[in-house]
């Protein structure tokens, strides 16, 4: 296992097959404040529902999909439905473009109330997003912790995904590695995740 918390503005976090770079403070914390607080009062959150063994749970958090393309966004059986894209989204969209080097048409937007909220192990290898997507993701409020795990050689990394950062995930690594944002019993505040991608329009 490898745990990450040196303050070097970007580095590459995954050792093998694939890249997930993380960039410290691409936001500044004032923009990311007012972001943060517009974004919480302003998006259309939704809570879907998410079926395991037969059985019905809502999301372990709020979400919403927002894209210009009509693409609804469907993983683990769930449909969600194309939301616009905003001013604000838009302004995060270009600056992700520019720092990763890729263009992003779509988002999923998410909402961790507090350290009860989380998502398991997944890896957004979804036909849509194209076979070695490029995955800009964004945080915003408290820091989080994201872990990787290799499916093959179960190697796991750590790190701290902290206010204003950008993780840029591209090549094998949806393929190769899972990723999850785990449960904390420690008193954490809320936190926005952006994940920008890039879609083929319907
Ligand atoms: O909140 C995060 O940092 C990760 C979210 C995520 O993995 C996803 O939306 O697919
Ligand atoms: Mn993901």
């Amino acid at each position: 296992m490898t745990t990450f918390s040196l303050f070097n503005d970007s580095q590459e976090i995954l050792p093998f097959d694939g890249s997930a770079v993380l960039h410290r403070r691409v936001f500044s914390e004032e923009f990311s404040r007012k972001a943060f607080e517009r974004l919480q009062a302003e998006t259309p959150w939704e809570q879907p529902e998410i079926v395991m063994f037969g059985k019905k749970y809502p999301q372990a958090g709020k979400s919403t999909w927002h894209t210009n393309t009509g693409v609804n966004y469907v993983y683990s059986r769930i449909e969600r439905v194309a939301h616009p894209m905003t001013d604000l989204l838009d302004e995060f969209r270009l600056k992700c473009e520019s720092v990763a080097g890729a263009s992003f048409n779509s988002v999923l937007v998410n909402l961790y109330r507090d350290g009860n909220d989380s998502v398991s192990w997944h890896s957004d290898n979804e036909a849509i997003n194209g076979r070695e997507p490029t995955i800009a993701s964004v945080s915003l409020g408290a820091t989080r912790r994201f872990d990787l795990r290799h499916r093959e050689t179960k190697q796991t990394v750590r790190v701290d995904l902290e206010d204003g950062s950008l993780l840029v995930m591209s090549g094998l690594s949806q393929i190769c590695w899972v990723h999850q944002i785990a449960k904390t019993k420690t008193a954490v505040g809320p936190r926005i995740n952006l994940t920008f991608r890039l879609v083929n329009r319907a």
